[in-house]
């Protein structure tokens, strides 16, 4: 008579390491972490079928703390190695963990390719609008003014809006969500899960070391342009389009 096996059920503590986490006390990285490893185990996805790969920066630690298939990569490169793979192993469940810096400064290029070409992967962009891990320079997202390291005299740039260039770039799935707000970040994770082709989830990060309260002065400096309608600072689902095939995956079954 055969046996009938059923797979373990998993919980957070199965995704996590045994690796000593290096980020600041405090740093809004920690409630991610979290949020994404009490999710994990309620997609019923086997743990050697997901995959998180990352560029560099203080977020881009991540892989090193889930216990699933990882890929500390390069700088601003997550979303060309992410595509490689996802091309090559469709089944594979594939996220990217990439800071502002990662995917916006040196990677803002191989992101909006991702996005246009659709690939079935989930975008985590931890926006804490600073190069945390470099010690503390403006990014792309900071805002006009800022007194940093790289500008002692104020930034003269206007920030990009993430999920502005998002919806630009075409992308099927935007949303918007928060360390802080861990039951809406976890939703906010359900949602990216389900959606067939890029899912593109900003997630507004404290780094309460070099940027103490970033999320909060992010409505200050997108109100006064027009983009406001779609992307102030509301949290949340921004677009959620019906399957579009990607260029070069294998079709959805
Ligand atoms: C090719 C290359 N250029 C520059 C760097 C230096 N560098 C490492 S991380 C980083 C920016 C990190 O900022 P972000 O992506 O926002 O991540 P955070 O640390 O804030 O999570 C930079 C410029 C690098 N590692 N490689
Ligand atoms: S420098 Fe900032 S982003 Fe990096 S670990 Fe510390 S608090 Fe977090
Ligand atoms: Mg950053």
């Amino acid at each position: 008579m055969s046996e009938t096996k059923t797979a373990p059920v998993l919980t957070a503590k199965d995704f996590a390491t045994d690796q000593e986490v290096r980020w600041c006390p405090g740093c809004g990285d920690y409630s991610i972490l979290a949020q994404v490893q009490k999710v994990m185990p309620t997609l019923g996805i086997p743990r050697e079928n997901i995959v998180f790969i990352s560029g560099i920066g203080c977020s881009s630690r991540f892989p090193y703390y889930m216990n699933t298939f990882g890929m500390h990569s390069i700088h601003g490169r997550a979303t060309a190695v992410a595509s490689g793979l996802k091309a090559t192993r469709p089944e594979l469940s594939v996220w990217i963990i990439t800071g502002d810096g990662d995917s916006l400064s040196i990677g803002g290029n191989h992101t909006i390719h991702l996005l246009r070409r659709n690939f079935d992967v989930n975008i985590l962009l931890f926006n804490n609008q600073i190069y945390g891990l470099t010690k503390g320079q403006y990014s792309p997202t900071s805002e006009e003014k800022k007194i940093t390291k790289s500008t002692p005299m104020g930034s003269i740039d206007h920030p990009f809006n993430p999920a502005a260039l998002a919806l630009g770039a075409d992308a099927t799935f935007v949303a918007r969500t928060m360390d802080r707000d861990p039951k809406h970040l976890q939703a906010m994770l359900l949602r990216a899960n389900a959606h067939k082709g890029s899912s593109f989830l900003e997630i507004y990060q404290n780094c309460n070391i070099f940027n103490d309260g970033a999320p909060m002065r992010t409505r200050a400096h997108l109100s006064w342009r027009s983009i406001k309608t779609v992307t102030s600072l509301t949290t949340g689902l921004l677009r959620s389009l019906p399957k579009r095939e990607p260029s070069r995956s294998k079709p959805y079954s």
